[in-house]
Parts: structure tokens; sequence; C-alpha cells
């Protein structure tokens, strides 16, 4: 039992039963709980590279469409696509000069482009639309987890919930972190354990409703956690299931956990960084780390996520496709996979 779930462990089983070795689903529906249209999605194309050191992953987004993502979206699963056809790398509003601030490398940039994001995702989510954002690397999630956020807060007087899928916990601080990278730090700023005064970069972010509680977060996948994370995560008692989970209960149990941690009645927002996968299904992704979760078990998650009927977004991150030859289409064809699984497509 991993340590923050023993402390709630009879809680959990009060409110839902014994867990049981299947998702926690009233019946397999694809009926979506929290969207006013059920097939209405918005695929936003989030080409941005500032959040990390190396060129190439803004052209995931591109090498995922060019594969025929969206395409497979409104032919193959019925969805009624918005798509404006054209990769959001935001250069035009990226500053000339950018110096680090707290460490952080390119904070103008990854602050503002962010944000522009942010109110993006927001228009779509505030419609009722599915939101399906393709990285970029995972410095994006903090435009598109603060729209879905607000979003969800306006259209239905809700908080949230975030399954964040990855190798990595992606909550440093400024302070916590050794790179500076920003990919490494959009949860910090998303549950406010980091924050910025009005006019600094990510200031913009200084307001309840575009951020998530670290009650509502539940990582699955973690094997490469800052020292610094792992003591944010004890003391804020965040869910986390770790590989080390995956192989303890296997990757049924881990989503039995992790949906009934969350419960029934909230909607979900899912981040995939493909680099929760091992590198044999996703090498070509910016920061790889060995003894990751396979491509099933990947697609299971996804597949849990969408069963529950809850699932409002997802973002799908750090697909580089310049850092390998033949693997980069692995890896785009595993990113799409994951994608589909969460929006419904099933093996029988
Ligand atoms: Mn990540």
């Amino acid at each position: 039992m991993p340590p923050f779930l023993s402390q709630r462990y009879d809680q959990l089983r009060r409110q839902y039963g014994a867990l049981s070795s299947t998702c926690v689903v009233d019946s397999p529906i694809t009926n979506a709980k929290f969207l006013s249209r059920n097939k209405d999605l918005a695929l936003v194309a989030a080409g941005f590279s500032g959040g990390q050191g190396k060129s190439g992953v803004d052209a995931g987004p591109t090498a995922l469409i060019e594969a025929g993502l969206a395409i497979q979206l409104r032919d193959h699963l019925r969805y009624n696509v918005h798509y404006d056809d054209k990769i959001h790398y935001c250069n035009d509003i990226v500053p000339d000069s950018d110096p680090d601030h707290r460490g952080m490398k390119n904070p103008q940039a990854t602050s503002v482009v962010t944000q522009k994001l942010s109110s993006h995702i927001f228009s779509h989510a505030k419609e009722g639309r599915f939101v399906v954002t393709l990285g970029g690397d995972h410095s994006i999630a903090i435009g598109t987890i603060s729209g879905t956020a607000k979003a969800t807060r306006e259209r239905l007087n809700r908080d949230m919930a975030v399954i964040w899928v990855d190798a990595h916990a992606d909550i440093n601080t400024p302070e916590t972190s050794d790179s500076g990278n920003i990919h490494g730090m959009p949860l910090a700023f998303l549950t406010g354990l980091a924050s910025e005064k009005g006019g600094k970069p990510f200031g913009w972010l200084n307001s309840e409703e575009l951020r998530i509680s670290t009650t509502k977060l539940v990582y699955i996948g973690l094997r490469d956690v800052d020292h610094g994370e792992k003591r944010l995560l004890r003391e804020n008692g965040i869910a986390a299931f770790s590989m080390h989970d995956v192989d303890q209960y296997g990757i049924g149990k881990v989503m039995d956990m992790a949906l009934a941690w969350i419960g029934n009645d909230t909607p979900i927002h899912l981040s995939f960084d493909i680099d929760a996968l091992d590198p044999m299904w996703a090498p070509s992704t910016g920061t790889a780390v060995r003894r990751g979760l396979t491509l099933r078990e990947g697609s299971f998650i996804a597949e849990c996520v969408h069963d529950t009927g809850s699932l409002i977004a997802m973002d799908l991150v750090e697909v580089n496709p310049s850092l390998e030859q033949e693997g980069a289409e692995k890896t785009v064809e595993a990113a799409i996979s994951i994608v589909r699984c969460a929006l419904g497509e099933t093996l029988l």
C-alpha cells in the first residue's frame, strides 16, 4: 500500500467498497458526464519548446497530425473535430531578451506562451468541448490545465482532478530545480507551491480559479523524481503511483486506486507525457528514462480514464521526432494510440 493511501484506505473502502480488480466505473459507457456535446472535440497543436533545452519537440504536433491523428479522430472515432489547422508556436509573442529569473530559463517566453494557451484552451473548454492539446514540451500544461480548471469552475462550479502520467513529477519549484527548465515545474505553479507576484513571469497564475488542488492530483508511472520533489510529494500527501506500485499491484489495481482517490463525480484532465512509456516504446523524447510503462499499460491507463466518463481534456506531450530516426515513427505511433484510447477506442 503506498503510504499516502494507507491513511485514507479505510475511508476509501467505506466509500467505494473493496477495491475490485477492474476499473472503478459503473459500466463502460462512453457518455461524457461533464461535456455539453458528447462528440465535440477541440484539437490544439502547441509547438512550444522553450520549457526545456532541446530543439525538435516543437515539431511534435506536426508529426502527430501528419501521421493522421486529426483524420482518425474524425473518421474512425467519429468526433466533430474543431481544428484551426495551425501549429501554435507563438514566436510572435516571445520577447527578444529573456534573462533567467529565480534560476528559470526562458521565464518570460514560457509565461506569455502558456498564458495565451490558457485563454485559448479556456475558450474551447467553456463551450463544453473535449480539448486535446498536442505538445510541445510539458510546460504547456501550465496553459492547458489552468484553462480547463477555470472553464470547469465557471461552467460546472466544480474543481477538477488531474491525472499526470509521466516518468517525472514535474513539480519542482524554481528553487528546487537543478536545471532551471520550466517543463519540470508546471505542477508547482499550477498547485500554488510556487508562485509569483503580478507583473513577474507566471504572476498571471496568481488566481485560485486557474489552479488545481494538490489533493486532486494523481501521478502514475513515476521513476525519476528529484530530491526536492520527493519532499514536496510527501509533505503535501500527493497521490503518486510509481513504477514500483505498477510492479507490485499491476496496472489494473493501480488504476482502481487512482480513480477511487479521485472519485466518480469529478471532471478529469489527463496530462500524458510520452516519456512515461519505456524507451522501448517511445524512444524519441527529450528525457527518456528506462524501466517505464509498456505501451499496453499506457493504453490501459487511457482506456480506464475514458471509461469513467469524467474525462474532459488531455495533453499528449514531449514527442520529439528529431531525436531518433526509426524511433521517431514508433514514438509517434505510440502517442497516437494513447490519444485514441483516451477518446474511446476499444479492443473489441
Ligand atoms: Mn513531463
